[in-house]
């Protein structure tokens, strides 16, 4: 996302990310879910969620540090009822977090990280 551009997932959507993959926020980003219609980040290899994304059956299972992260790097950011699952690891291999800010601002609540690298 670039900056002055927005982005607003509606609740119950599934993001699935692959090898290095990240999010970039540095305009207006909006992620609300609910309870029961959480919003998903998930690695590609994720099929608990949306099904076998990747077309491989079961030759795959998701582990930590699938992808990269959600990275606000300017604008607002607001995430509401999200899971950030399998996420944590550079494009370059290095250890880092599901999601973070080096600009701008967040607001987040009701959120569950699970496996981070
Ligand atoms: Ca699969």
């Amino acid at each position: 996302m670039y900056p002055g551009g927005s982005l607003d997932v509606a609740a119950g959507s599934i993001l699935k990310f692959g090898s290095g993959a990240a999010l970039e926020v540095q305009g207006t980003f909006t992620a609300i879910g609910d309870v029961g219609n959480e919003i998903i980040f998930t690695s590609i290899r994720d099929d608990t969620y949306g099904g076998d994304t990747n077309g491989n059956g079961s030759a795959t299972t998701p582990d930590k540090g699938d992808w990269d992260r959600v990275w606000v790097r300017g604008g607002a950011a607001t995430l509401d009822y999200v899971q950030l699952l399998y996420g944590g690891k550079l494009a370059s291999g290095g250890p880092d977090s599901s999601i973070s800010v080096s600009a701008g601002h967040a607001r987040q609540s009701h959120h569950l990280y699970l496996d981070p690298r």
